[in-house]
């Protein structure tokens, strides 16, 4: 069964996530599916792309896949994680990507509606990050998305807690741009895509590009990246990660030592 469904109208492309059956979780394969997409619209020059998933939604995506998280001995966030690469290919992708939101968003697909270019919920949005839940150390490109979501101090209230923010508390904090009544949300969201498509696609690519470097801008010292990964490491290789991986395959609250 295909884990996305793509349409098109015009300039205004769509990519509909679809696997229910595990709350839209990012596998591999659906994150594939949605970089094939965002591939395919930037070969026929689509000036929007709406990433949502079907209407009435209980949950907008539960996140990385934790079935593909390793159980400990390598870092699950690295480089060539499903998740980095399609948060990368949001970023990059040449035209503006808006999620448009219905429902919970969790842990590492927060990430990918705050990569996206504007983020319209529906008053049923929530936001939850959740690495502390299962003990996993979030990767250092992560903590700069939602840095440059909202201010640090919101970032800390979201992932020492765990706890979802409403959307009307997300608009409030600029994390979201709009919301609106769950039976606006597609004409809203359609209507602005088209504004935004009858604009210069050019020039928005290139304000996109640079707004990008610009908010990638934060030099790291090699001595401090090597200290990051050392820290993460040590999470990583924990009893607390592999505990939080095991709690949630066997469906228990996990019960972290510190170790
Ligand atoms: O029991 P079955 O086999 O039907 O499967 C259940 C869930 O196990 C499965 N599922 C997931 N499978 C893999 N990865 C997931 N993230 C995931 N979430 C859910 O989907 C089936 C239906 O789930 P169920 O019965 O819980 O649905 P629900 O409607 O009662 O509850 C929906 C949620 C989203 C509230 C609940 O499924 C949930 O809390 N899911 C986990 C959300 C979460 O903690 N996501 C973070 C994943 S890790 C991640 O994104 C990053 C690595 S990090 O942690 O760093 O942020």
């Amino acid at each position: 069964m295909a884990l996305v469904e793509t349409t098109a109208d015009g300039a205004i492309a769509t990519i509909i996530l679809d696997r229910p059956e595990r709350r839209n979780a990012l596998s591999k394969e659906l994150v594939d599916a949605i970089v094939a997409a965002l591939e395919g619209f930037s070969e026929e020059r689509a000036r929007s792309v709406v990433l949502r998933a079907r209407p009435g939604v209980k949950v907008w995506s539960a996140g990385h896949d934790v079935g593909e998280l390793p159980e400990g001995g390598r870092d699950p966030l690295g480089w060539d994680d499903p998740l980095r690469y399609l948060v990368r290919a949001i970023e990059e992708h040449p035209a503006p990507v808006i999620a448009m939101i219905e429902g919970g968003v969790w842990g590492g697909a927060c990430e990918v509606a705050f990569a996206c270019d504007l983020i319209i919920a529906a008053p049923t949005a929530t936001f939850a990050v959740t690495p502390a839940r299962l003990g996993v150390p979030y990767n250092v490109s992560g903590m700069l998305t939602f840095l440059n979501a909202c201010s640090l101090r919101i970032v800390k209230e979201m992932v020492f807690t765990a706890k979802p923010i409403t959307a009307e508390r997300a608009e409030r904090l600029g994390i979201v741009n709009h919301t609106v009544p769950a039976d606006d949300l597609e004409q809203f969201t359609y209507a602005l895509a088209g504004e935004i498509a009858e604009n210069a696609p050019l020039s928005i690519s290139v304000m996109k590009e640079q707004l990008r470097m610009l908010a990638g801008a934060h030099p790291m010292s090699p001595r401090r990246f090597e200290r990051v990964q050392g820290l993460r490491r040590i999470v990583y290789d924990s009893q607390d990660y592999a505990e939080g991986i095991r709690a949630f395959r066997e469906k228990r609250r996990p019960k972290f030592s510190g170790q």
